[in-house]
């Protein structure tokens, strides 16, 4: 049997509709996953497929020593905008800069979305605080060491978003003193693997496509960072389009020089685009733009060594 999106309006393509997102924007939007995930368009409709099929699955999100930018990129994906793409198409039951409850009935929210029989995603963002038994992060009275530790095991899937939940990132900067670790480090002893949705900011669009993998029972292939390759796969220079011009050996000499302005390459501005495995250009943020476009260079945001390995920024 063939299924086709927009055939027997029901479900969450109604939902969406209902809302004022049109199906062309859906796939639209479904075209730009698919392109993060490294597939062609013609991927676009198994997207929406993933993403509107069956019962809406059920995301619990937690927020650790962060900026919150994560949560922010996420929430300026528009085309669909990401309130309508998360009210239809996922349950997220858990979020604590999003949610109206707060206190009791938050942590009650959160009680009742990890006891769910059919199970959770679980989504984190941002670093753990373990210095003095955790006491750098709390909420509601309890480490947030604690409640994450209490959390990932119930999982079916835990996703570390952000390079703070991955491996550290900017709370972990040296020399570190609240001892944060990204998840995988930090719960080594539980067995956790979270699949790990680099950047600081990640592209909301590459955890749509993780989220999309996992829905569709794809496997998830990952790099030995457990980044998937699917977004991961290649470095930010070999997909630069100021490449030709590292080739040429042009090199812009000034952020307000007209060689910058002009496409030359960043790197003797202190680009870590060859370090740095992410899909940015090829993806860009909200199908606006990315940081070398944009004429500032790659800070290697997706690395397990950022901060520390890549600053000085301005160097190479
Ligand atoms: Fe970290 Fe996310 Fe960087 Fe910020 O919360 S990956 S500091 S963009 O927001 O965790
Ligand atoms: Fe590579 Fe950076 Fe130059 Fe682009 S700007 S070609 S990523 S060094
Ligand atoms: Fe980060 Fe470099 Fe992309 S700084 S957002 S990996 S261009």
């Amino acid at each position: 049997m063939r299924i086709c999106i927009g055939m027997g309006k029901d479900g969450a393509e109604k939902r969406l509709e209902e809302r004022g997102v049109s199906r062309r924007d859906f796939l639209k939007f479904c075209t730009a996953v698919a392109v993060s995930m490294g597939m062609g368009p013609a991927f676009a409709p198994a997207v929406a497929r993933a993403l509107t099929n069956g019962r809406r699955p059920s995301v619990v999100y937690l927020h650790n020593s962060e900026c919150t930018g994560c949560t922010e990129a996420l929430l300026r994906v528009y085309k669909p905008f990401v309130d309508e793409l998360i009210l239809d198409t996922i349950s997220l039951d858990y979020q604590e800069t999003i949610m109206a409850a707060a206190g009791e009935a938050a942590e009650a929210a959160l009680h009742q979305a990890i006891s769910n029989p059919e199970g959770f995603i679980c989504v984190v963002e941002g670093a753990i605080p373990t210095a003095h038994n955790g006491l750098y992060g709390t909420i509601g009275g309890r480490t947030m060491y604690d409640i994450t530790r209490e959390v990932l095991p119930k999982a079916k899937l835990v996703v570390a978003y952000g390079t703070c939940a991955a491996y550290g990132g900017m709370p972990a900067a040296a020399p570190n003193p609240t001892g944060c670790k990204g998840i995988n480090d930090c719960y080594a002893d539980l067995g956790i693997k979270a699949v790990n949705i680099a950047g600081c900011p990640p592209n909301p669009l590459n955890v749509v496509g993780a989220l999309v993998l996992a829905l569709r029972g794809d496997p998830i292939d990952l790099d030995g960072f457990n980044r998937p390759l699917a977004f991961f796969g290649s470095s930010v220079h070999e997909q630069c389009e100021r490449l030709p011009h590292f080739e040429a050996g042009e090199f812009a000499p000034a952020f307000d020089s007209d060689e910058a302005r002009n496409g030359w390459c960043l790197y003797e501005l202190g680009c870590k685009g060859p370090i740095t495995m992410n899909n940015c250009p090829r993806v860009r943020f909200n199908d606006i733009n990315w940081p070398v476009a944009a004429g500032h260079p790659c800070i290697g945001c997706s690395e397990p060594g950022f901060w520390d390995s890549m600053t000085p920024f301005y160097e190479n």
